[in-house]
């Protein structure tokens, strides 16, 4: 078969000396690091929107990327070259998996039926790839916020038409996600939010949404697909306000429309930073509470309040980001999946190649510096440490969850109580800053 990208090589690993931009540098996929290789700690995965799709258009100009299918009008061979195009970049760049939507793969139709018959062949055709390439599944999704029908949200549109065309939609993605094999299902509610307050009846909406998840839930049984549900974080962008705002919000949501026991989240970094939080932080919460699924890799600009997709590169947040994924034990059925693109001046092939292969040596770096600082253990026994007071004493009583406010009053009302231990806070940025 002629290859679609002949200007990249398979990546290999070089060592950190090498001046070689197609190898790499810090990611060996089976070297061991804390018991498990780097391949599986790490499950990369490339994303066909962003990679197969992306032109670098933004809105004050068209397309600069120059692409191998630029010439191809048909839209079904476009789609089965690009679909050729990322089982080939995934293997070359030794990446494991790769993510799609629905519409970004195949063509959409006039009716649902049309779209669903164009989807199909593409489906039958990545099978048909699976025979030759190692590159696997790891998530599938529906696109529902392309089409002008989507422009108030899907599930929670105020046309039931809308909420139908959509639920017929996931009701395809999530068999065609079974059919080849897909890790995970992720929903991302594109437009699910609101732009103005004076036309919105949100109670509605957030009760419809629920009741959309839950029919997916009992879909996804139905027909035996044993993948990880997940719920994708993001407080704004396309919309105003958008309902899935970050992971406490969805945990909240999770509980009242009883799906805490079949969603996890599939948490993204730009999606963090615009919720105004650190992707640590949002790792974090879900790792507390069970629900952290998968992880959309990228980086934000903090200069830019727009979710900008950039490859990872930051040492520091890939080291904080493995410190959480490994206090989680994995990622399980997830993976770290870059949902990056690169810029608009970035138009070459090469430029793709380069781009995931920093971003799989920054979380290699990550991942050896933050089994690094769990093994060292200060910082996890810091804040042990910082807690000891609950296991003992009054404070044990706490945490027996065994006392009254009056019992609390009588402990406290003749004590004289300064401060607590002081948080080091700076001393604890230099221990971390050890092992970078
Ligand atoms: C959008 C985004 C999506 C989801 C999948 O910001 O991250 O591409 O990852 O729908
Ligand atoms: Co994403």
């Amino acid at each position: 078969m002629k290859e679609i990208f002949p200007e990249i090589p398979t990546i290999q690993y070089e060592g950190p000396d090498t001046k070689n931009p197609m190898a790499f540098r810090y990611y060996q996929a089976d070297r061991k690091v804390g018991g498990k290789t780097m391949a599986e700690h790490l499950r990369f995965s490339m994303v066909f929107w962003h990679t197969m799709n992306g032109g670098g258009h933004d809105p004050f100009g068209t397309a600069t990327a120059v692409r191998p299918w630029d010439s191809i009008t048909d839209p079904m061979e476009l789609a089965r070259t690009k679909t050729r195009g990322i089982f080939e970049l995934t293997t070359k760049l030794t990446i494991p998996f790769f993510c799609f939507h629905d519409r970004d793969v195949a063509p959409d139709g006039a009716t649902l039926r049309e779209a669903n018959r164009n989807l199909d062949e593409i489906v039958g055709f990545m099978k048909e790839l699976m025979q030759d390439y190692p590159t696997r599944l790891l998530w599938g999704t529906a696109q529902l916020f392309f089409h002008p029908r989507y422009m108030n949200g899907a599930a929670t549109s105020p046309d039931p038409a809308i909420f139908a065309h959509a639920a017929g939609q996931v009701k395809k993605a999530m068999e065609v996600t079974r059919e080849l094999g897909g890790l995970n299902y992720v929903f991302w509610g594109g437009r699910e939010g609101y732009e103005t307050m004076l036309n919105t009846d949100m109670g509605r909406e957030l009760d419809n949404m629920g009741y959309f998840l839950q029919m997916a839930r009992d879909y996804g049984k139905e027909i035996g697909f044993e993948g990880q549900l997940l719920i994708e974080p993001k407080p704004m962008e396309p919309t105003k306000h958008q309902y899935d705002t970050d992971t406490a919000a969805i945990w909240g949501f999770l509980q009242e429309y009883g799906l805490q026991d079949d969603f996890k989240l599939n948490i993204e970094t730009n999606h963090a930073t615009l919720a105004g939080h650190t992707i640590q932080h949002e790792l974090h919460f879900a790792r507390v509470k069970g629900i952290l699924g998968s992880v959309d890799a990228n980086q934000g600009d903090m200069l830019l309040g727009w979710d900008t997709d950039q490859f990872p590169t930051d040492l520091y947040v890939t080291s904080s980001m493995m410190y959480e994924i490994l206090l989680n034990g994995g990622l399980h059925t997830g993976g770290l999946n870059f949902d990056a693109k690169v810029r608009r001046p970035s138009w070459r092939v090469e430029d793709l190649a380069q781009a995931h292969i920093v971003g799989m040596d920054a979380f290699a770096r990550g991942l050896i510096a933050a089994q690094a600082m769990l093994e060292d253990g200060e910082l996890p026994r810091f804040v042990e440490e910082r807690y000891k007071g609950y296991r003992s004493d009054m404070g044990k009583r706490i945490a027996d969850r065994s006392v009254t406010l009056a019992d609390l009053e009588a402990w406290a009302l003749d004590r004289t109580i300064d401060r607590p231990e002081s948080g080091r806070q700076e001393y604890l940025e230099s221990v971390v800053n050890r092992f970078l």
